[in-house]
C-alpha cells in the first residue's frame, strides 16, 4: 500500500534522474517524480507499475512538493547550470523550513557553493552530491558524493547508502549482479559526507578529470602496441583482458578490453577500427584542468588529456597537416622484443596512472586549505572503487597510503607508490623514448614523467627563470645563500646588461 507522503522526490527524468529514481524505489523507498515535460513523467510511471518502493507521478511542482514528507528530501537531475537554478527559483516559494535540496547533476563546485549559501539564508538546506557512473551507476549503485550541510547529510544518509554501489569489505572489489527489483545485499557503501558547501561537487570534478587522465592513458598504451608491434585490436584485447587480472584492474581497462575485441556489425571489421579518432568533451575535464591552474597547483597530466581531446577535434587540420609535416617513420620492434615491449608499456600505463592520481589529489589537498574544507583522502579514495568509472583495485592502495599517513603531502611519497615506480621507471623511460624516436604522440605518458622528473627534483631551472623575470620586469629574486622570503634586485641595464653603443 502506498503511503500518504513519499520518502523524497526527485525532478528530471532525463537519462540520470529515471535510472536513480529506479534505484531509490527499488530499495523500498517511494518517490515522488516531476518533470518540466509532463509526458516522460507519465510514460515513465506507466512503464514501472511495480517497484518495490513505488514512483508517483505528479504534473505540476506544487503537487510535487505537497506529496513529499517533511522536512522534504528534493533531488535535483537536471543539465547543470541555468536549468538547476531555474528548478531551485520554481522550487523556493513551495518550500518549508528545513526542507533538503539535493542537486546530483554536474554542478560547477563553485554555485553549488552559492546555492547553498543563499537558500541557507532563506531557511533551506542543500546539498551538492557527485553522482558517478553514469546511467548504469546510476541504476544499480553510484559512487555519490555528497557535500553541503552535515545535519541534511544525516538525514539523507539512510537513502544515499542504500542506494549506492557497495564494495566487498575484505577486497573492496565492487559487488556485481543488482537487477530491477534486486539490488546487492551487504557490502561497503560507495558513499561519504565528503565536506561543507562545494566539497563534494569539487571531488566529483577531480574524479572526471582522473577520469580523463586514465582514458587518455589507455589511449596512449594502445597507440604504442598498435604503432610499434602493429598489434591488431583483439589481439590487444587480450593484453587488456590479462592486464586486468592485475595491478591495472579496474573498470576501464575492462571496457577497454572489450572494445577492442568487439566487431563492427555492419563491415565485420575490428570495432575500433571504424570509429572517427575525435573525441568530444562535456567540461569537466577542462573545469579541473582551469582550477588546477587558478590554484597554481601542477596537474599537467589531466590538462593534457583535455588537450589531447582538443587536438583529436581538429581532425581536417591534422589530415592536412600530416600530408605536409613529416617525422621518423616508424621502426617496428621485433617479435623476439614484443613480450618485453608489453610489459614495459604497461609499466608505463601504471606509473602514469600514479602521476596522474597524485596531482587529483594534490588538487583535493589544495582546495581543502582554499575552501576550509576537511577531507579525509583514505576514505574518497575508496568510495570511488565502486560505481565510478575510475573504479580500479588501485584506489586501494590509494586509501592504504592516507591510512598509513593521512597527513601525505603526494601519493608519490608514499612508499607503495615509491617503490613500485622505482622498480617500473626504467620501462617507462624506454617506452617514452620509443615514441618519441618514432614519433608516437604520448602526451600524458610524457607529462606524467616530466612531473616525476620535476617533483623528484630538489633544484629546477626555475633559477634562471626568475633571472630573467627580474631581468625584463624588476620581479626580484630570492638568494640561495640568505633565508627564504628575502627579495633582491639587480638593475640589470647598469650593473651587467651588455653595452650596445660603443
Ligand atoms: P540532461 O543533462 O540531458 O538534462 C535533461 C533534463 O533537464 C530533462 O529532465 C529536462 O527536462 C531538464 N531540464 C532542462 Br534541459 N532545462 C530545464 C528547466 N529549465 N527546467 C526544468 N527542467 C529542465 O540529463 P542527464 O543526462 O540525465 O543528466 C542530468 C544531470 O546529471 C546533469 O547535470 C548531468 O551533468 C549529470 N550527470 C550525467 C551523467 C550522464 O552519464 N548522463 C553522469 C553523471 C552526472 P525536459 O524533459 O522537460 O526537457
Amino acid at each position: 500500500m502506498s503511503k500518504t507522503h513519499s520518502d523524497i522526490g526527485l525532478i528530471g527524468l532525463a537519462v540520470m534522474g529515471q535510472n536513480l529514481a529506479l534505484n531509490i524505489a527499488d530499495h523500498g523507498f517511494q518517490i515522488s517524480v516531476y518533470n518540466r515535460t509532463v509526458e516522460k513523467t507519465e510514460k515513465f510511471v506507466a512503464e514501472n507499475p511495480n517497484t518495490p518502493g513505488g514512483l508517483v507521478g505528479t504534473k505540476t511542482l506544487e503537487e510535487f512538493v505537497q506529496s513529499i514528507a517533511l522536512p522534504r528530501k528534493i533531488v535535483i537531475l537536471v543539465q547543470a547550470g541555468k536549468a538547476t537554478d531555474a528548478v531551485i527559483d520554481g522550487l523556493l516559494p513551495l518550500l518549508a523550513p528545513n526542507d533538503i535540496v539535493i542537486d546530483g547533476g554536474n554542478a560547477l563546485w563553485t554555485d553549488t557553493i552559492r546555492r547553498e549559501k543563499a537558500l541557507k539564508e532563506k531557511g533551506f538546506r542543500f546539498i551538492g552530491s557527485g553522482v558517478s557512473g553514469g546511467e548504469e551507476g546510476a541504476r544499480f549503485g553510484p559512487s555519490l558524493m555528497p557535500g553541503g550541510d552535515k545535519s541534511s547529510w544525516d538525514e539523507l544518509k539512510p537513502i544515499w547508502t542504500a542506494i549506492a554501489a557497495k564494495v566487498d569489505k575484505k577486497t573492496g572489489k565492487p559487488i556485481a549482479g543488482a537487477k530491477p527489483g534486486k539490488p546487492v545485499k551487504g557490502g561497503v557503501p560507495c558513499t561519504t559526507y565528503i565536506g561543507e558547501n562545494g566539497a563534494g561537487h569539487y571531488v566529483k570534478m577531480v574524479h572526471n578529470g582522473i577520469e580523463y587522465g586514465d582514458m587518455q592513458m589507455i589511449c596512449e598504451a594502445y597507440s604504442l602496441m598498435s604503432g610499434l608491434l602493429g598489434l591488431k585490436p583483439a589481439e590487444m584485447g587480450e593484453i587488456f583482458s590479462t592486464w586486468n587480472k592485475g595491478s591495472l584492474d579496474s573498470f576501464l581497462i575492462e571496457i577497454t578490453a572489450d572494445i577492442l575485441k568487439q566487431k563492427d556489425p555492419v563491415t565485420k571489421k575490428p570495432f575500433v577500427d571504424i570509429v572517427l579518432d575525435t573525441a568530444g568533451q562535456k567540461g569537466t575535464g577542462k573545469w579541473t584542468s582551469v582550477n588546477a591552474l587558478d590554484m597554481g597547483v601542477p596537474a599537467p597530466t589531466v590538462a593534457e588529456s583535455v588537450f589531447a581531446r582538443c587536438l583529436s577535434a581538429i581532425k581536417d587540420e591534422r589530415v592536412a597537416a600530416s600530408k605536409v609535416l613529416k617525422g621518423p617513420k616508424i621502426k617496428k620492434v621485433s617479435p623476439a622484443k614484443k613480450k618485453a615491449l608489453i610489459a614495459a608499456i604497461h609499466d608505463a600505463l601504471y606509473c602514469s596512472k600514479i602521476c596522474s592520481y597524485a596531482q587529483g589529489f594534490q588538487l583535493m589537498r589544495t582546495a581543502q586549505g582554499e575552501y576550509g574544507w576537511k577531507l579525509n583522502f583514505g576514505q574518497i579514495a575508496q568510495i570511488f572503487r565502486g560505481g565510478c568509472i575510475i573504479r580500479a583495485a588501485f584506489l586501494q592502495k590509494i586509501t592504504e597510503a592516507y591510512a598509513r599517513n593521512p597527513k601525505l603531502a603526494n601519493l608519490l611519497l608514499d612508499q607503495y607508490f615509491n617503490k613500485t615506480i622505482q622498480k617500473a621507471q626504467t620501462n617507462w623511460r624506454k617506452v617514452i623514448s620509443l615514441a618519441v624516436e618514432n614519433g608516437i604522440s604520448v602526451p600524458t605518458f610524457s607529462s606524467a614523467l616530466s612531473y616525476y622528473d620535476g617533483y623528484r627534483s630538489a633544484r629546477l631551472p626555475a633559477n634562471l627563470l626568475q633571472a630573467q623575470r627580474d631581468y625584463f620586469g624588476a620581479h626580484t629574486y630570492e638568494r640561495v645563500d640568505t633565508k627564504r622570503g628575502k627579495f633582491f634586485h639587480i638593475d640589470w641595464p647598469e650593473a651587467s646588461r651588455p653595452q650596445l653603443e660603443a
